[in-house]
């Protein structure tokens, strides 16, 4: 099915539309619409979700039940196709779905200023609090162990034993940082066992770019890439937004000697976190926030060092090599996270 068949689909005439790509996420087919009205046309990497009515079902009653405890609050989900449904699909077996686009916002890729780091982690905390009290059994893992950290560890293992020499040898120095840091598995699995954590609906995605910003007030007003929306701990949550915040330079950078701890941003970032999610959590709970920090900034540099040895088949890439460069930036990030937070 064509670009334009989808927009049919969907109720759209294609010539009415000029279509973008947007290049910025690593796993879906992302284009904005731009028209009399705009939206957001996506389509869903099924090879990554393998069972994408769970990701449409999650946000669909997320949506439900903030619209019937927070009706004043902004979410976007699902706009329906013409036949009722909020997927369609292409006859390779993708589904693709629309959104409608939210005027006068941005996105961007690093934290500029405490402010923005305030914002965009109250902003993420708030959709969370909301959802606290959401039953959470009701929602459903779009991605199995999507962040369980020994799991990861296990496949970075695998894929080593799988791996060429040749990559091996490009990726010594990373090989070498994953196995020396296994002890935040150990603490990991304890923190898991202990108990100490619930369940809860998690974003489970909090990069920075997937908060969008009112150009008018600059302030972080609605949450985007809900794919992952589904149980999870809010160390997640928090975790990768430190990962994505404290640095001046984001998991793109191949110059390491630009990715730095600021310890201002990593502050307000937390403050802004707790303002929403403060009540929801334990003075024990919160005081994991470090470790946060560390557990998702180590998972992702053994994810993207692990589709590295794999010959990059998961992450979407633009030059040989990208995600070795992924990996060691976040190794470096996390050395940095360890010697200011240790
Ligand atoms: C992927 O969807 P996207 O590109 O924002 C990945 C996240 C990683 C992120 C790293 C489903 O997110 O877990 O943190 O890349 N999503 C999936 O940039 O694997
Ligand atoms: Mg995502």
């Amino acid at each position: 099915m064509s670009l334009p068949a989808i927009l049919n689909a969907f109720g759209l005439e294609p010539g009415e539309y000029q279509c973008d790509r947007i290049t910025t996420g690593h796993i879906n087919f992302t284009y904005k619409l731009t028209g009399a009205k705009s939206f957001i046309l996506q389509r869903i990497n099924k090879n990554v979700f393998r069972q994408p009515e769970r990701v449409a079902n999650n946000i669909r009653m997320a949506a439900d039940y903030l619209s019937r405890h927070y009706p004043d609050y902004l979410f976007t989900s699902g706009i329906a196709a013409v036949n009722g449904k909020e997927m369609v699909y292409d006859e390779d077996g993708f589904p693709w779905r629309l959104f409608p686009y939210i005027t006068n916002t941005f996105t961007v890729d690093k934290v500029d200023t405490e402010q923005e780091a305030f914002s965009a982690a109250t902003g993420f905390g708030q959709l969370t609090a909301h959802l606290w009290n959401s039953d959470v059994s009701r929602f459903q893992e779009t991605i199995p162990h999507f962040h369980d950290l020994a799991l990861r560890y296990d496949q970075f293992t695998a894929a080593l034993q799988n791996a060429t020499q040749e990559r091996k040898q490009n990726a010594k120095w990373a090989i070498e940082q994953c196995t020396a840091q296994h002890h935040l598995v150990n603490h990991y699995n304890n923190l898991i066992r202990s108990g100490e954590l619930t369940l809860h609906v998690m974003h489970n995605d909090t990069k920075i770019n997937n908060i969008l910003f009112d150009r008018t007030s600059r302030k972080a007003i609605c949450v985007i890439d809900l794919d992952t929306l589904m149980p999870g701990y809010f160390i997640y949550d928090l975790g990768d937004m430190i990962r994505t915040f404290v640095s001046p330079v984001s998991e793109e950078e191949n110059d390491f000697t630009r990715v730095l701890f600021r310890r201002n941003i990593y502050e307000a970032l937390i403050e802004g976190y707790f303002t929403s999610m403060g009540n929801c959590l334990t003075p024990e709970q919160k005081s994991q926030a470090p470790f946060a920090g560390y557990m998702m900034t180590y998972i992702m540099a053994l994810r993207f060092i692990a589709d590295y040895l794999n010959g990059d088949v998961y992450y979407q890439t633009y030059y040989a090599g990208q995600n070795l460069i992924r990996g060691q930036n976040q190794l470096h990030l996390l050395n940095n996270l360890q010697a200011a937070l240790n």
